[in-house]
């Protein structure tokens, strides 16, 4: 059993909602269920299906569960900065990002804790072997894989799923590679992060997920993100914003000792 007391082993999961009334508590348990050391963060945007009542409500009665409520929808990319803010006010060691649909199934969270021992993010991904995507229509597979392509040639980057948002990250990656200037939401986030990540000297690994189409609720995100996420990555290629100096013990090619 991982020492609760150690800050380092503190896990949190950062479950972003909106209208996610049908799936956000059975999906809390699930999460709650892998690990003793695992706690959850939902980060609510007001939804009007009452999803942030139900967690309150809750919350009362398993000390594992916190809410975070923000006035109104602000965006997915701005739920996840919120969430990174708290964990690492709060003394968390690791931080992990989920969809609250099931779409990213809670049963692969050991695995990406334990794979967290070598790499400093790791990525719950559809497309190295193994992983996959269940239910999706072949035109949402297609432009997944396209998005997946353009993203990892322009930024070159050699994780093969750049827009997957089931994550953990180590709390020396988020406090070095200063997400909180990323302004775009959804899957342009996702991009970016993984560029900081990557040209920071921070190693990133992949861990094979079958994901899930949502069972319950509707999707959030609005088609037009799709295309705002490929201009956004142009134009980190044409003007790349400015990042924090590079991790000195990955740029010499050095081995990073296993945490
Ligand atoms: N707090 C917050 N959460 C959001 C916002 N937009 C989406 N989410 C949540 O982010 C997660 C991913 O959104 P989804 O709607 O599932 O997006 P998607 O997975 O691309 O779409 P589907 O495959 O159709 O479900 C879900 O848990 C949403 O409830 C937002 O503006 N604010
Ligand atoms: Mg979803």
């Amino acid at each position: 059993m991982v020492d609760m007391a150690s800050n380092k082993e503190r896990v949190l999961v950062i479950l972003p909602t909106y209208n996610e009334a049908d799936n956000v508590l059975a999906l809390t348990e699930q999460v709650l269920a892998q690990a003793e050391l695992i706690e959850v963060l939902v980060v609510d945007d007001n939804s009007p299906d009452g999803t942030a009542d139900l967690v309150l409500s809750a919350s009362k009665t398993e000390s594992r569960l916190h809410l975070l409520k923000r006035p109104g929808k602000l965006g997915l990319g701005t739920a996840y900065l919120a969430g990174f803010r708290h964990g690492l006010d709060h003394g968390f060691g690791r931080i992990f990002t989920m969809d609250c649909d099931f779409s990213h199934n809670p049963r692969y969270l050991p695995t990406m804790l334990e794979a967290m021992e070598q790499y400093d993010v790791v990525v719950g991904s559809r497309y190295v072997p193994g992983g996959g995507v269940e239910n999706w229509p072949w035109p949402r597979r297609l432009l997944s894989r396209f998005a997946n392509f353009y993203a990892r040639t322009l930024l070159r980057l050699e994780i093969r799923d750049c827009t997957a948002g089931f994550r953990g990250y180590s709390r020396e990656v988020l406090e070095s590679v200063d997400p909180f200037v990323i302004r775009s939401s959804g899957y342009s986030f996702l991009e970016e992060m993984a560029w900081r990540v990557t040209r920071c000297g921070f190693t990133m690994g992949e861990i094979p997920i079958i994901f899930e189409q949502r069972k319950a609720g509707s999707s959030k995100i609005e088609s037009s993100e799709i295309y705002l996420a490929a201009l956004y990555v142009l134009a980190t290629v044409l003007r790349p914003p400015q990042l924090p100096p590079r991790k000195q013990s990955h740029s010499n090619g050095s081995e990073r000792a296993p945490r």
